[in-house]
């Protein structure tokens, strides 16, 4: 089976950098592929896109050097069993808030004996070839998202699930969760203080931590933090960004 190249990074402790896509484009999926990103997530939770999209963007992250994983809408385990038959990496399931949330995550991502992963590989062995149902219980990363109040609460008893590959902090949703808004991910309150308390404790149980942030110069902050995985943004956010400095040089407005 084609080696998940992110577990080899993180046991080298190499900062992995991940593209993040809203938008149903597998030619946008393709090019994003191809920017260096040592991995691109498929976001069917709040991306535009459903399953079939999903397939499509699989399929033109697969030609390029980058690791197709997916956010999956829900810990729903049909859903991700069929997210995972599309050939998908790794799993970032959102909302997991108990160790029964992750456990049973888990159970999706892996065939028996681990789990109750259902078999029908399909495209997930095109891309990870014959040998798939031998080890890809190996290769496939589970990643239970915390990023709810109760998530941080149990942070010990989720982190202590065996199977969990790493961990990813919802800083938008953390924030909400605390009293906080969407967008409190660095400032001097209760997100940025659960952020830290999540690093800490994943780092003392030995699990990587990766984190969405909402711009490269937060993503790099992590990095140096010690996350193991950064999402510098979404496809949506860096388009539209760019498209307005682009506006603004034109009218030769400062930006
Ligand atoms: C959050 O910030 O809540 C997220 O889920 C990031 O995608
Ligand atoms: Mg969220």
């Amino acid at each position: 089976m084609r080696k998940n190249k992110l577990r080899e990074m993180i046991s080298q402790q190499q900062a992995i950098v991940c593209g993040w896509l809203s938008i149903p484009s597998a030619y946008l999926a393709e090019g994003a592929g191809h920017q260096g990103y040592d991995c691109v997530t498929v976001d069917l939770q709040h991306g535009m896109l459903g399953f079939e999209a999903a397939v499509h963007m699989l399929q033109a992250i697969s030609s390029t050097p980058a690791v197709p994983i997916v956010r999956s809408p829900s810990n729903e385990a049909e859903g991700i069993m069929h997210l995972l038959d599309a050939g998908a990496y790794g799993v970032i399931c959102p909302m997991v808030s108990t160790k029964e949330d992750a456990a049973a995550l888990v159970s999706a991502c892996r065939y028996a004996p681990v789990g109750t992963r259902s078999f029908g590989p399909a495209r997930g062995k095109l891309y990870g070839g014959d040998d798939y149902f031998k080890h890809a219980n190996d290769e496939i990363l589970t990643i239970p998202m915390i990023e709810t109040a109760e998530g941080l609460a149990n942070i010990d008893d989720i982190l202590a699930v065996p199977g969990i590959d790493m961990i990813y902090i919802g800083p938008n949703d953390l924030a909400l969760a605390l009293g906080e808004t969407p967008g409190a991910e660095n400032g001097p309150g209760k997100t940025t203080a659960a952020i830290s308390h999540i690093l800490e404790r994943a780092t003392a149980a030995g699990v990587p931590v990766g984190i969405f942030c909402s711009n490269a110069t937060l993503a790099k902050q992590r990095i140096d933090e010690g996350f193991a995985l950064v999402t510098p943004g979404n496809d949506f956010a860096l388009a539209t960004q760019a498209m307005s400095v682009a506006v603004a040089q034109s009218r030769s407005i400062d930006t």
